[in-house]
C-alpha cells in the first residue's frame, strides 16, 4: 500500500476499526477516510453507493458490524442477521460498483461448525451445523465471505476475508448485557473489588474454552496482510492458544486484584465448547500475535478506568 493511498475504514468508532485506524496512522498512512454513523448510515444502500462513488477509495477495511457477546447474539437474533447482512452487502457491492479493487472483510471464528475438530482450519467452513446462540451472526458473516469470493471469481476483484478469534482491547463494550466475556469480567472484577464483595459471578459452567486476541494485534495482522498484497482464501487471525473461561476469570481477578471467590451461574449459556483457531496459514505468511493475555488485560483495564473518568 502506498503511504498516500486513500484507505476507508468502515466502523472506525468500534474496538476493531479504531485499532486499524491507529495502526495505519502509526505506519504513516496519510489518507485514512472515516465516517461516523451520523455522516453515513451503512444500512442505507443509496447513501453507501453515493459515498463510494464520490470517494473511490484505493483500499477498504470492513470493521463495521453489529457485534456482541453470547447473550446479545442469542436475544437480538433478527438485528444480528439483518444488520450484518445489509451492512456488508451495501459496502461490498458499492465498492465493486465504484471500481475498488482491494478490500478486507472481517468475519469471526463463530463461522465454523459448533463441533468442528480443533484447532479450526479455514477448510472447515460449511462442514457442519453452527452454534445456535450465534447462528444469525455466523450466517451473515458467511454470506459476506461468499460475496467477496463471488466478486473475486466473477470480476477478478481482490476482496479478502479474515476471521479473527475472540477479541478484546481498547474501546471495548462494557455493557454487561451486550458485552463479550473479557470486558464483562473486567467490569465485574472492578466493581466487586470496589464494593468489597466476596464473590464474582461468572456465566455458564466455566469449562468452555476460548482464545483471546488483543485488538491492536488484530489490526497489525490486517494491515500486514494488505501490505503484503495477500490475495488468497480466508485467513484465521488468532494466537493459537486458548484457556477455559474459569482460567480467564482467574487471570482477570489476579490482574485487577480482586481477592474474592468465583461463582458459576449455570442458568446462563456456555455457547460453543471450544473454538481454537488454527493459525498456521497466517504463520506461513509471516505473522504471529505479540500481546500476552495478562499484559493485554492490564492495557484494557487502563482504558476501562480512563473512560470511567
Ligand atoms: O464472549 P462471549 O459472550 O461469546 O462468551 P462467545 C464466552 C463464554 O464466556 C461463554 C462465558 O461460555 C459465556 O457463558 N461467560 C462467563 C460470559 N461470564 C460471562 C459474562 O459475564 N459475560 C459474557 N458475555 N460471557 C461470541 C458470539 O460467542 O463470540 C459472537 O456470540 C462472536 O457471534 C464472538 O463470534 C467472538 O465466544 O460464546
Amino acid at each position: 500500500m502506498n503511504k498516500s493511498a486513500k484507505i476507508f475504514v468502515a466502523g472506525h468508532r468500534g474496538m476493531v476499526g479504531s485499532a486499524i485506524v491507529r495502526r495505519l496512522q502509526q505506519a504513516g498512512y496519510t489518507h485514512v477516510v472515516t465516517r461516523s454513523r451520523k455522516e453515513l448510515d451503512l444500512l442505507d444502500q443509496k447513501a453507501v453507493h453515493a459515498f463510494m462513488a464520490e470517494q473511490k477509495p484505493d483500499y477498504i477495511f470492513i470493521a463495521a458490524a453489529k457485534v456482541g457477546g453470547i447473550q446479545a447474539n442469542n436475544v437480538y437474533r433478527a438485528e444480528f442477521l439483518y444488520q450484518n447482512l445489509v451492512i456488508e452487502a451495501n459496502l461490498i457491492n458499492a465498492a465493486h460498483e465504484a471500481g475498488v479493487q482491494r478490500l478486507m472483510f472481517l468475519g469471526s471464528s463463530c463461522i465454523y461448525p459448533k463441533l468442528a475438530p480443533q484447532p479450526l482450519k479455514e477448510d472447515y467452513l460449511l462442514t457442519g451445523p453452527l452454534e445456535p446462540t450465534n447462528e444469525p451472526y455466523a450466517i451473515a458473516k458467511i454470506a459476506g465471505i461468499k460475496l467477496c469470493e463471488a466478486y473475486n471469481h466473477q470480476y477478478g476483484r481482490q476482496y479478502i476475508s479474515v476471521m479473527p478469534t475472540n477479541l478484546y482491547g481498547l474501546n471495548d463494550n462494557y455493557d454487561l448485557n451486550a458485552s463479550h466475556v473479557l470486558p464483562a469480567l473486567i467490569r465485574k472484577a472492578h466493581e466487586a473489588k470496589q464494593r468489597g464483595d466476596t464473590e464474582l459471578v461468572v456465566w455458564g459452567s466455566g469449562t468452555p474454552m476460548r482464545e483471546f486476541l488483543y485488538a491492536d494485534d488484530l489490526a497489525d495482522a490486517c494491515v500486514y496482510l494488505m501490505e503484503q498484497g495477500y490475495d488468497g482464501p480466508l485467513v484465521n487471525i488468532g494466537t493459537g492458544t486458548d484457556v477455559t473461561i474459569k482460567e480467564l476469570a482467574e487471570t482477570v481477578v489476579k490482574v485487577l486484584g480482586f481477592k474474592g471467590q468465583l461463582a458459576f451461574d449455570a442458568s446462563k449459556p456456555d455457547g460453543t465448547p471450544r473454538k481454537l483457531m488454527d493459525v498456521s496459514r497466517l504463520a506461513s505468511l509471516g505473522w504471529t500475535a505479540k500481546t500476552r493475555l495478562p499484559e493485554g488485560i492490564a492495557l484494557a483495564y487502563q482504558d476501562f478506568l480512563a473512560k470511567l473518568g
